[in-house]
């Protein structure tokens, strides 16, 4: 299996592959504002609306079957631990973009979660091949309680812009705010410059 290696990313932001004020850890730990939400495979339905030219609804089989691969990662808390070399497999956002034909308008994008959980960032801060829809982890299927069965990955950003449970991505004519965004943490989120809070 050919596993693409994007954890010099960091170059791009700073000097050190650890960002300032984190601390490695081998471990995984879990947050989650609630608890793991219930998901149907049966039910379980991906959408990305708003500004595209083709609106999708995708079953849990149909998104399985979309073009994937496997990235070694970096995973920054923005509660200070970081988790170095995850392997992420799943579909790049530029690719689910592409599917659905992103509108000259679009400038912003919104993720929903099976939780309820909601978090936005800049469209050209998705357009980057290490933003994943992941569904499996170190060769294994993504654990529930890290969002299986899909999550947002975003290696470039703290971790909260990463969708657990993911079922949805909206593309916006404006910015708006997600769930964290809205209660004080950082609207932009990069880890190197420690933009933790708003
Ligand atoms: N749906 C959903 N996604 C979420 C969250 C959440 O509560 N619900 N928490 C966010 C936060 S604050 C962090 S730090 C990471 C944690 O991911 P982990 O539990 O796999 O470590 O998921 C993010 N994505
Ligand atoms: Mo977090």
């Amino acid at each position: 299996m050919t596993v693409t290696d994007v954890t010099d990313l960091y170059r791009e932001f700073g000097d050190d592959r650890l960002p300032p004020g984190q601390r490695e850890t081998s471990k995984f730990p879990v947050l989650s504002k609630g608890g793991t939400p219930e998901w149907d495979p049966a039910e379980w339905e991906f959408t990305v609306t708003g500004a595209v030219e083709d609106e999708l609804a995708l079953s849990w089989e149909e998104f399985r079957d979309l073009s994937h691969e496997t990235q070694r990662q970096d995973f920054h808390c923005v509660t200070g631990w970081s988790r170095l070399d995850c392997e992420f497999t799943g579909v790049t956002f530029p690719d689910l973009a592409e599917l659905a034909g992103v509108e000259d308008d679009a400038v912003h994008v919104m993720f929903s979660a099976l939780d309820g959980y909601t978090t936005n960032l800049p469209l050209d801060a998705c357009m980057r091949e290490e933003v994943l829809f992941a569904w499996g982890l170190d060769g294994e299927d993504l654990p529930r309680e890290h969002g299986g069965p899909l999550r947002v990955v975003t290696p470039h950003k703290y971790a909260y812009k990463g969708a657990k449970w993911v079922d949805g991505v909206e593309f916006l004519t404006e910015p708006e705010r997600g769930y964290w965004e809205k209660r004080g943490y950082s609207n932009t989120a990069n880890p190197w410059e420690e933009e933790r809070y708003s």
